[in-house]
């Protein structure tokens, strides 16, 4: 049975006035529930509701607070595999993905519970005598989080653990095409116990209701993972209010292949970075760029290896890779591939729909590789889908003028056992993350996770021991108990003893 659902404001599952949209599944076009586009007056009442509960949130001690969370993870590890079978029957990506996407909420939101016991601020000397000074960090308010459809629990995950430890209430707004994550997301936090209006979600077009919630003035920070374009609206909108945003905004992320690499090991990274999500992670590896003594070898090796990938239902434990996650997707990465063909990018593997039975249902797409020239579009350009760009470099220092000559910087990746490669590229790398003898893929929730360049502004980090930046500000606090004025800067004679 579909299930219509409606809004989570204040605590409750709501009615809206809005017209309804459905949520399907790539692989079958099984229409999985409906959901309403919020209106303007909709998103108003979330964010009353998200302000009225952070006046007393801010109150409650991070402690507690870290202990909600902590019963949430509970609550997540409790309900994985239900939650897996709908992050990949509603985005597509195989189960064990599935299984790792709600695994990153479960481990962020333990993560982030015991930062509800840290949170440290800083002591500094005076330099007055008996006076002293600390900083204490204090939630920015109500925040918008505006979260992608590739990884439906994940971000919403990182997002909301840092904001609600934090002390910030939330409207979160998620992609239209994985609403439903979104649904199971919030009744799992409405079920661990948050307070009536700290947790708030609305549904609905980016013009409306994401920009609704990022032009309102209560509105205090906002977190926002998606494309270029939206995200430089986003920080634009932002800058004229004066907030926080935190932008991360994709990748054209490339591993870089050394003549002395292992080539088992670089081809398992290869095949894992650049088809696993189908592709379709802002951290994807959408280049491999190869140094030109082991081209060849690396070439037929790719190739063997994609035509084995068994692409299907991803929900059958044995398929490698599912459908791309929409019609738009896979229209979008056909094109690339188009591109490709026509501008004269050496098709090498892949390049075509899948069709007949089972796939005339869903959004298959082969998993596909060209060999291009380092000023192709398919080197450049970010796709979003299982098509990889393969380049050739002539050493070292060839490779890495490739791998920075885009305009993104998330991840990145070189395979190499020596030495001097591998600490020269944690260097020499224009991007937020780098990675030896691993994949570009696979970050961890304890690390700071963002990019640089057009990925993002680099003080935007999510996760990790940065996560908390995001939502909170930095109060200075001087505390004077010597009983009379004390003129900092003025009575510079007075400084021995008290
Ligand atoms: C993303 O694609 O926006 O590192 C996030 C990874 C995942 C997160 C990707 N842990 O690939």
């Amino acid at each position: 049975m579909v299930q219509d659902f409606g809004l989570f404001i204040g605590g409750k599952w709501r009615k809206s006035e809005g017209k309804r949209f459905e949520t399907r599944n790539p692989a079958t076009g099984d229409v999985l529930a409906t959901f309403p586009n919020a209106t303007k007056a909709e998103v108003n009442e979330a964010v009353k509701a998200a302000k009225a509960a952070f006046e007393k949130w801010k109150k409650t001690p991070a402690p507690r607070r870290g202990e909600l969370l902590l019963q949430a993870a509970r609550i997540f590890k409790r309900k994985k595999e239900d939650l897996a079978r709908i992050v990949t029957m509603e985005m597509g990506k195989i189960i064990a993905e599935g299984r790792g996407d709600v695994q990153e909420v479960i481990d962020f939101y333990e993560y982030a519970a015991g930062e509800g016991r840290r949170m440290f601020g800083e002591t500094v000397p005076s330099e007055l005598p008996n006076k002293m000074c600390l900083t204490v960090r204090l939630p920015v308010g109500p925040v918008g989080l505006i979260t992608p459809w590739n990884f439906p629990m994940a971000i919403p995950g990182w997002k909301s653990g840092a904001a609600l430890v934090a002390g910030c209430s939330f409207v979160l707004k998620p992609s239209s095409l994985t609403p439903l994550c979104a649904a199971k997301f919030v009744e799992v936090l409405d079920e661990a116990g948050f307070p009536t209006g700290v947790v708030n979600m609305l549904t609905g077009s980016g013009s409306v209701v994401g920009d609704g919630i990022i032009q309102h003035p209560d509105i205090r920070a906002v977190s926002f993972t998606g494309g270029v374009e939206t995200g430089r609206y986003v920080y634009e909108s932002a800058a004229k209010k004066m907030i926080k945003v935190g932008l991360e905004l994709g990748g054209k992320n490339a591993i870089i292949a050394m003549d002395d690499a292992n080539i088992d090991l670089l081809m398992d990274g290869v095949m894992f970075g650049a088809f696993g999500t189908a592709g379709q992670r802002c951290t994807a590896a959408s280049r491999l760029i190869v140094h030109r003594k082991i081209y060849d070898q690396v070439v037929d090796e790719l190739v063997e290896r994609a035509e084995k990938l068994k692409v299907g239902d991803p929900l059958d434990e044995k398929v490698d890779m599912g459908p791309v996650a929409s019609p738009d997707q896979e229209k979008k990465t056909l094109e690339y591939i188009g591109v490709g063909k026509k501008e004269g990018d050496k098709l090498l593997v892949g390049g075509e729909r899948l069709k007949g039975g089972a796939y005339d249902n869903g959004f298959f797409v082969q998993p596909t590789a060209f060999a291009v020239d380092r000023k192709a579009r398919l080197a450049l350009e970010e796709i979003f889908g299982p098509v990889l760009s393969v380049l050739k470099a002539k050493d070292y220092e060839d490779a890495v003028a490739i791998a920075n000559s885009v305009k993104y910087g998330l991840s990145s990746s070189i395979y190499t056992n020596d030495l001097r490669w591998s600490f020269r590229a944690m260097h020499d790398l224009e991007a937020g993350i780098t990675y030896v003898n691993a994949p570009t893929i696979g970050a961890e929730v304890q690390l700071p996770f963002g990019g640089t360049k057009e990925t993002g502004p680099t003080d935007t980090r999510e996760a990790g021991t940065t996560a908390l930046d995001e939502f909170t500000y930095w109060k200075t606090v001087y505390v004077d108990y010597s009983g009379r004025l004390q003129k900092a800067q003025i009575d510079t004679e007075k400084l021995v003893g008290g």
